[in-house]
This record gives structure tokens, C-alpha cells and sequence, in this order.
């Protein structure tokens, strides 16, 4: 410290003077202790006290995997961070000008230094390659990384049971559909814990993107097409699931929470529903990985005729108004 006291005039009056080179480097031997210091404690500082708490979490293995490449992202820009505000607070107080004193000039010119030229487009292309490597390893590694591989998804994860849900985007809410039990169709997401769910995520008419934020899943919803998400529940818990994809005037409103239950939860949940919603599903096209809109109502509906399937009032198989046009 009273090194650096001792120093601060002293730096001053060479830059007035601007004398030899050798009272240059010192300031560079001293920025790069300061950052190497600070490096090395607010690296390990941030990954093992802020790091498990960066988004999206740990309710999946996707979700984990994004998780770590977050905190190894800011691991590695912590450190270039820290170069360029140590260099500028240094700056700020070193090399000052005072009131009354005499005015600053600047330094040696570090155009046409080799070092720098040669040390700059070294760690910066170690740093690009580094993390063009990483982040193309992290989206294959095995079940992708929650994001929608289309319909025929190369990268599939290894789990024996794997949940088919598939996610039906429309304007403006999603509905899922169990196709292992019985094709029944609900307008909450709920899976169990411990478990690989196979998204199969598609529309009745706009691009709306699936995304469901605590589980690491995010998948665009396209009509006429089928595309392929995957995540390994390991959290109980509810999570958030919103439309990522400007789909129309009620875009914002395609939100909704979901659940993860655990296995024994679900799969009673799952029977009592395919029992409790069977007169609906029945009313349904039968299960499909995509639908045409005019699939089932005469209007061009996916479901039957002046029918809303979510409302508390109206009845399936309700007899239809007569000369409504
Ligand atoms: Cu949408």
C-alpha cells in the first residue's frame, strides 16, 4: 500500500516529463498484479456463491447445462471485465491531471508495439475458439440443450422411459396432449420428477415458441410441423411456461405456470384426468404429431363447433345456436 502511495507522484511528475521507459512498465507490473489478484478472488467468489443461483436453474439437466454455461461465460468475461475497470479507475487516479499542477502528457505511443499486437489477437482468438468449442459441445452433448431439434431430432437422450407431452401452440394459450394416456388434452403442463419428457412442440395456426423457462426448454411452435424438445426432470416444483414468439394481440397473455410432480403424483393425476376428460377427448381429432386447423369443427376449428373447451360455462356436445352465420 505505501508503495503505491509513494508511487502516485512520482507517476505523475514521469508522465509530466515523460522519462524513460522503465517508469512505464512498472505501472504495468502493477496493473497486472492488481488484476491477477482480483481475478483470482472474484472468479472462484462469484462461481461458488452466485453461480447455483443463476437462471434458469436446476429443474432439469437442461436447465443445469445452461445454468453451467452461464457461469463459465462469466467466469471467463470476469477477468476481461476486471482488465478494462482496473485500467480506467488507474488511469482516473494515476495519471490525473491536478488543479494547479502541471498538465498531463501522455506516454509512450503503444501503436506498432509487437507485444501488444501479437499478445492481443493471441488471447482473443484463444478466448472466441475456446468458446465456439465449448458452446458447440454443450448444445450436443447427449439430449441437446432444451432447445427444439426439429422432427427428427440427432441428438436423443439415452433414458430407457421417455414421457411423450406434446405442446400445442394457438392463439393464445398452449394446451398438452398425453398421448401415452389416451390422447387426453389439458391446459396445464404437468409432468413427473425423474423423468426424460420427449416435447412435441407444434400449432393450429402462428409460430408461438414454447418456452418453458425453469425447465431449460424452449422450442418454437410452428403449424404443420412437429419439433422435438427434450429435458430430464430432477426437481419438484413449479415453473413458468410463456410464449417466446410475437403470435398476435395476446401474445403477452400466453402465460402460464406448470408442475413437476413426483412419479406416483403424476401418474395418478394422469389416469384420473384420461378417466375425467374422456367425453372431451373423445371430441378431439384423435392424437397426431401435427393437425390441420379444420381438423374437427365445421367453422375450420381444431375444436367442435361454438365449443371452448377451457370454459367453465359451455358444454361439450352443447346443441349449436341455430342461424348465427
Ligand atoms: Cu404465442
Amino acid at each position: 500500500m505505501s508503495d503505491t502511495e509513494a508511487a502516485g507522484p512520482a507517476a505523475a511528475a514521469s508522465g509530466a516529463e515523460s522519462t524513460g521507459p522503465q517508469d512505464q512498465t512498472h505501472h504495468w507490473w502493477r496493473l497486472i498484479a492488481i488484476w491477477v489478484v482480483l481475478s483470482a478472488v472474484l472468479d472462484p467468489l462469484f462461481y461458488f456463491l452466485a453461480g447455483p443461483h443463476i437462471p434458469p436453474g436446476t429443474m432439469t439437466d437442461t436447465a443445469q447445462g445452461a445454468q453451467f454455461d452461464f457461469n463459465v461465460l462469466i467466469v471467463i468475461a470476469l477477468p476481461v471485465l476486471l482488465a478494462v475497470w482496473i485500467y480506467m479507475i488507474y488511469a482516473f487516479v494515476m495519471w490525473r491531471a491536478s488543479r494547479g499542477g502541471p498538465e498531463p502528457v501522455g506516454g509512450q505511443a503503444a501503436s506498432g508495439h509487437l507485444g501488444i499486437q501479437v499478445g492481443w489477437i493471441l488471447v482473443t482468438t484463444v478466448i472466441v475458439l475456446f468458446l465456439a468449442g465449448f458452446g458447440t459441445y454443450e448444445l450436443v452433448q447427449p439430449g441437446g440443450a432444451g432447445g427444439g431439434e426439429g422432427s427428427n431430432p440427432i441428438w436423443t437422450p439415452t433414458s430407457k422411459t421417455i414421457l411423450p407431452v406434446q405442446v400445442i401452440g394457438q392463439q393464445w394459450k398452449f394446451t398438452y396432449r398425453y398421448p401415452t394416456f389416451g390422447g387426453f388434452e389439458t391446459d396445464q403442463l404437468v409432468v413427473p420428477n425423474d423423468t426424460t419428457i420427449e416435447f412435441n412442440v407444434t400449432s393450429l395456426d402462428v409460430v408461438h415458441s414454447f418456452w418453458a423457462y425453469q425447465l431449460g426448454v424452449k422450442a418454437d411452435a410452428n403449424p404443420d410441423y412437429n419439433n422435438v424438445a427434450y429435458a430430464t426432470t430432477q426437481q419438484l416444483g413449479s415453473f413458468i411456461v410463456r410464449c417466446a414468439e410475437l403470435c398476435g394481440i395476446w401474445h403477452g397473455a400466453m402465460y402460464n405456470n406448470g408442475v413437476v410432480l413426483t412419479p406416483q403424483q403424476f401418474l395418478a393425476w394422469a389416469r384420473l384426468t384420461e378417466v375425467r376428460l374422456r367425453k372431451n377427448t373423445s371430441l378431439l381429432p384423435p392424437y397426431a404429431l401435427t393437425y390441420t386447423p379444420d381438423a374437427n369443427g365445421a367453422d375450420g376449428s381444431y375444436y367442435p363447433d361454438s365449443v371452448d373447451p377451457y370454459s367453465n360455462v359451455e358444454q361439450y356436445g352443447a346443441p349449436q345456436p341455430k342461424g348465427g352465420g
